[in-house]
């Protein structure tokens, strides 16, 4: 039928509730550690401060926080609340909070300027904001009532901090009724083409990833593990993982705002930390400069690589080197709650340095023959098409897109080129979709393009990925420059750098007389991603 389907069957024990009132927040509460002495167990670690919180004060907190949303701010079933912080101790208080009352996350990277984050309050029609206190400047501007995670000095703002602490201790949630069916998150993603749009994600989405996290962690026996938070919270890798499911797992999660190298090699050392979910980036510089730095890695029993391809060189350095790491590649999207391929065995994935692991449990993907549409056998190259219950509803408000993403059987297409072998492990040969991807961060060319637009003396502007061998791709733009102009390659870098957040700046900058564009005006971005790879090897 050229359906594949996971050949890992689920045990009852973790099969997806049909329960159809439980929500995200109850789900994850109640696999909490309930007995008085589980509850001193230590949840979150802050790297910096060091302060820590147990699951018994991370359950209250939830419980004091909803009380506050539900009561004191009337947060209602169905309010978008946009979350603007770096990783924090409060990050998975807040999430599980919003959740249980009913309302829908919506998170954002925290370096992004105060103009893409008004264009995400406004397409979300988010009805709260909660930001961290140095991103709170970028929120003012759109109006949207806001409070602060944290306590700042210099304000009489509320806070996410002082709501807990001044809520006389709630022994339940609100009671709100909420259907697995609901809407739970709204995470952006450009998905195969154009600007981000925003993946619904409903409550039987997350519930669905986060048991199949709970059954990898049970089978790798992951419950006493102390995994370390770099990778953010506000993307589907960190939520799934740190903001929500390894809370089920029952782990110890040590928590960085932000990646550095060093800090990361100084938290691993001090916390023994044992099990680190990373991005290709962190694998190469593992490999480049571990070496040379001051560093006890013996702690590590496992690395994970997901959300860009890892090189099959990079990956067999990588084992060389530190022989008694465990590397596991993992495979997923947006829009499809993070999960879509794993390892579930060291053994399998040393065998298969290039393969992205197999399907996980429920999933059934088909590799679709780009121009015939038809499925392919296995070892034969297309695009690769999941189903799952954790395949999202479809993008807010964007019917057109969200019916060129899900087919009428409910089949997300990916825009990944790959194959699946006679053992059904999965392969990713090619990006095909338009996604730009800087440190496993998402860049749409079509947001690049609109920005380049607007610059007068240009008149036309297409963005292609560049490979990057320490950051896996670069945006660079094409440039057709107005008549007589004599823009420069920099002039144009810094134009785009003002208005985009750091990590999406055009890096490369080639003026072309016009760009190539097919009949019906569609730029031509393979032609241009050839002559790119013509130019700078030339
Ligand atoms: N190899 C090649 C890979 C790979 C990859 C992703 O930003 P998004 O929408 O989403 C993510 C999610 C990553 C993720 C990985 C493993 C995991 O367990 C998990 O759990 C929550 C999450 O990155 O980007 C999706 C796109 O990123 C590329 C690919 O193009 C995909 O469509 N990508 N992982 N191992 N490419």
């Amino acid at each position: 039928t050229g359906i594949y389907h996971s050949l890992i069957k689920l045990g009852i024990k973790h099969e997806i509730p049909t329960r159809p009132d439980l929500n995200t927040a109850n789900f994850v509460l109640s696999q909490f550690p309930q007995a008085h002495l589980a509850e001193a167990r230590i949840a979150f670690i802050d790297a910096r401060t060091n302060l820590s919180v147990s699951y018994g004060e991370l359950r209250r907190s939830i419980y004091s926080l909803a009380s506050a949303l539900f009561h004191g701010l009337e947060v209602r079933k169905g309010d978008v609340v946009f979350v603007l912080s770096p990783n924090s101790t409060l990050y998975s208080t807040i999430c599980l909070a919003v959740l249980s009352v009913g309302a829908v996350l919506t998170t954002a990277n925290p370096i992004n300027t105060a103009t893409e984050i008004a264009k995400q309050v406004h397409d979300s029609s988010a009805k709260l904001a909660i930001s961290a206190p140095e991103e709170l400047h970028k929120l003012v501007p759109t109006g949207v009532p806001t409070i602060l995670t944290s306590h700042c000095s210099d304000g009489n703002m509320l806070s996410v901090e002082e709501l807990i602490k001044g809520c006389c201790t709630s022994p339940e949630l609100p009671q709100v009724p909420v259907a697995q069916s609901d809407t739970a998150a709204i995470l952006y993603s450009s998905g195969t083409t154009g600007v981000s749009k925003g993946v619904v994600l409903t409550h039987a989405n997350l519930i669905s990833i986060m048991r199949l996290l709970l059954w990898s962690a049970d089978v790798s026996g992951s419950q006493d593990d102390v995994f370390l938070a770099f990778i953010p919270m506000f993307h589907i890798y960190g939520l799934v993982f740190f903001g929500l499911g390894l809370l089920c797992v029952g782990v110890t999660t040590i928590l960085m705002q932000k990646y550095d190298f060093q800090a990361m090699l100084d938290a691993i050392q001090k916390h023994k930390v044992n099990n680190l979910p990373a991005v290709p980036p962190v694998i190469l510089a593992l490999v480049k400069h571990a070496r040379k730095a001051t560093c006890d890695l013996s702690s590590l029993r496992r690395v994970g690589s997901g959300a860009a391809p890892l090189s099959k060189e990079v990956a067999l350095e990588f084992r060389r080197m530190f022989p008694w790491i465990e590397l596991r590649q993992g495979y997923g999207l947006t829009e499809s709650s993070g999960g879509a391929t794993f390892f579930a065995s060291d053994k399998d994935a040393k065998a298969h340095p290039d393969s992205c692991g197999k399907l996980i449990p429920t999933f059934c993907a088909k590799v679709v023959d780009i121009e015939k549409g038809k499925p392919l056998p296995p070892h034969k190259e297309g695009e690769l098409w999941f189903k799952s219950p954790t395949i999202m509803k479809g993008y807010l408000g964007n019917l057109e897109a969200t019916s060129a993403a899900i087919d009428s059987e409910g089949w997300l297409r990916t825009g990944d080129l790959g194959y699946i072998d006679e053992n059904g492990f999965v392969y990713i040969v090619e990006r095909i979709k338009e996604l730009i991807k800087h440190n496993g961060y998402q860049v749409a060319p079509a947001e690049l393009e609109s920005v380049l637009l607007s610059h007068p003396l240009i008149v036309d502007a297409a963005v292609i990925p560049v490979e990057d061998e320490e950051t896996g791709q670069i945006p660079m733009a094409y440039v057709v420059r107005a008549a007589g102009s004599e823009l420069s390659e920099n002039q144009v870098i810094q134009f785009v750098a003002g208005q985009v957040a750091p990590y999406k700046k055009v890096r490369k900058v080639s003026f072309i007389d016009t760009i190539p564009k097919s009949a019906a005006g569609k730029i031509l971005r393979k032609d241009l991603v050839s002559q790119s790879k013509y130019q700078l090897v030339s």
